[in-house]
């Protein structure tokens, strides 16, 4: 793409507050994996790219015009989660105000759940719709040749004044095959910061071991995105990227971000081994569900260097766990305590605000997360966001209160009017279920442990202002 088209492909991450020109730097940040994987796979297609992480680093809408003024790129890609549609607009129109004639593609989850909405926008001109490797290598190869955009499979765009779906593209079955993200397009390492609960032990990076759930969880769009199938990398091929940020990139902490690390127990026991058997001097901690562990995997994780482990809870009701997760309270139970007995630390996620919510399940799920023998939990307001089971149900109830994307933010207050209880009580819930977790001496000397740097002391201290505000 570079001799016949400018200079290839420009990947952007929204940087928060764009749309109002008030750019925020996030306190946390973890590495952009899916813009990683887009500009690993045009680079194996033979296109040059580059990644602006102007999200991570905060940078404004000018430094966005002045990186686009003196790369010329062909195509600008551009991430999208749901909350930061006002700003993937900002930067997608920026492009458009340098030159007209820049390819604007928008990928990610808020894209795949509404393709034809992101096409409509006068400066997007293709929607890109689930997993985009294949996607982009076909958009920059058309591109490139001159050629015609509406053959490529897998997108939405705007044809004759109507927003039209290509056809289907097909999931990625060898997960193997991908290049491992482009993290040299990346920034520093040291730039990237995670939630201080996860501590912090030297250089920090993401990772995924597969793709894909077959749970579909009311509140989760995982399933709705990447499929009712788990979709698993080798044991092999995830140590040697492990292996290989840890001797290149000097990173010693990772965090598995997908929820399938644990669900092929084989799998699993075979990532511990290889860790183990290569003298990876690292630690690690994941996502799991309750009921996909056990003690013997729990026991080979601590000797690999698993540290923490978070599970999805969500409420402590047991019948709401039923629905919700599909999953049995004495599970939870069981898992914690098995965690426990590992060695490795238990996390425990929690919400406020499913459709089914009273007075009496919100102070449940306090009541559950205090007596589970946790280290650390996050307490969240649910956001229903498109493609999820919540969503269709507040949208059928007529209860959505705005579909203003950017409110669509678990830090945010309620986008929806609750059947049973205010959305004050629901932000009350949430703010005393932290405080009754938090505020008790065991938890307190472990966390002012954690405390190593200043600036996990100042995320600390920033979490704690949401709480007591
Ligand atoms: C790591 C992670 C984060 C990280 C980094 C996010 C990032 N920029 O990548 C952090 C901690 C910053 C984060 C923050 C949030 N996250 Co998050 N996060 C995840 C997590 C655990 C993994 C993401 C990932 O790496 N996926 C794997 C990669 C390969 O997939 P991908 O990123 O979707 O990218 C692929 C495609 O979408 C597509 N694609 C994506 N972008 C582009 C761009 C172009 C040009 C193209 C062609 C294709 C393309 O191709 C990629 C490769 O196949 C997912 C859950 C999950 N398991 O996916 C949630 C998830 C993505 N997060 C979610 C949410 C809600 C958030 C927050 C909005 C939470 C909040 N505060 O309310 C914030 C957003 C804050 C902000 N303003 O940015 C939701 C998204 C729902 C939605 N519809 O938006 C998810 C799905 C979790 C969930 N179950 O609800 N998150
Ligand atoms: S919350 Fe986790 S288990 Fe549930 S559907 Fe989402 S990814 Fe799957």
């Amino acid at each position: 793409m570079s001799d016949k088209s400018g200079n290839g492909l420009l990947l952007v991450t929204p940087p928060k507050g764009l749309w109002k020109d008030a750019v925020e730097k996030p306190r946390e940040s973890t590495q952009p994996l899916g813009i990683a994987y887009i500009a690993a796979a045009v680079r194996q297609g033979g296109h040059p790219a580059e990644i602006l992480e102007a999200h991570a680093l905060g940078l404004s809408g000018e430094s966005i015009r002045e990186k686009i003024e003196s790369m010329r790129p062909k195509v600008v890609g551009i991430s999208c989660l749901t909350p930061q549609w006002s700003d993937v607009q900002a930067a997608a129109r920026i492009a458009k105000t340098v030159d007209e004639k820049i390819v604007t593609v928008v990928g990610g989850p808020h894209v795949t759940a509404l393709p034809e909405e992101t096409a409509a926008d006068p400066s997007v001109d293709i929607a890109v719709i689930g997993e985009g490797e294949e996607t982009i290598q076909d958009i920059c190869n058309t591109v490139a040749a001159g050629g015609d955009l509406s053959s490529v499979k897998g997108i939405a765009l705007e044809i004759g004044g109507n927003v039209v779906r290509t056809g289907p593209r097909p999931k990625i079955t060898d997960l193997d095959s991908l290049s491992f993200p482009a993290h040299d397009l990346l920034p520093d390492p040291a730039t990237y910061n995670p939630l201080p609960t996860w501590g912090r032990r030297g250089h920090f990076s993401s990772i995924l071991s597969g793709r894909g759930c077959p749970y579909y969880c009311s509140f989760c769009d995982v399933t709705a995105q990447q499929g009712k199938q788990y979709r698993l990398r080798s044991a092999g091929n995830i140590v040697d990227e492990m292996e290989w940020l840890n001797k290149d990139y000097g990173i010693s902490m990772f965090s598995f971000r997908d929820p399938s690390v644990v669900c092929h127990r084989k799998r699993l026991l075979e990532i511990c081994r290889l860790i183990r058997e290569r003298g990876l001097d690292i630690v690690w901690n994941c996502n799991s569900r309750a009921d996909e562990v056990d003690l013997e995997m729990l026991v080979a994780m601590k000797q690999a260097g698993c540290y923490l482990i978070k599970y999805g809870i969500e409420v402590g009701n047991a019948e709401m766990i039923k629905s919700i997760k599909r999953m049995e309270k004495t599970q939870v139970e069981q898992a914690v305590s098995d965690t426990r007995r590992a060695g490795i630390s238990p996390h425990g996620y929690f919400m406020f605000g499913f459709s089914d919510e009273t007075e009496a399940t919100m102070e449940e799920t306090a009541v559950f997360a205090r007596k589970l023998d946790l280290d650390s939990a996050g307490f969240m307001i649910l956001v229903p966001f498109p493609g999820t089971r919540e969503f269709e149900r507040y949208q059928s109830e007529g209860r959505l209160l705005t579909k203003e994307w950017r409110e669509y933010d678990y830090m945010n207050k309620p986008v929806y009017r609750n059947a049973n209880v205010t959305s004050d009580q629901i932000m009350r819930a949430h703010r005393r279920a932290y405080r009754r977790f938090y505020l008790r001496p065991r938890i307190l000397a472990l966390h002012l442990r954690k405390m190593a740097s200043p600036q996990i002391f100042f995320n600390y201290l920033q979490a704690a202002r949401q709480v007591f505000r």
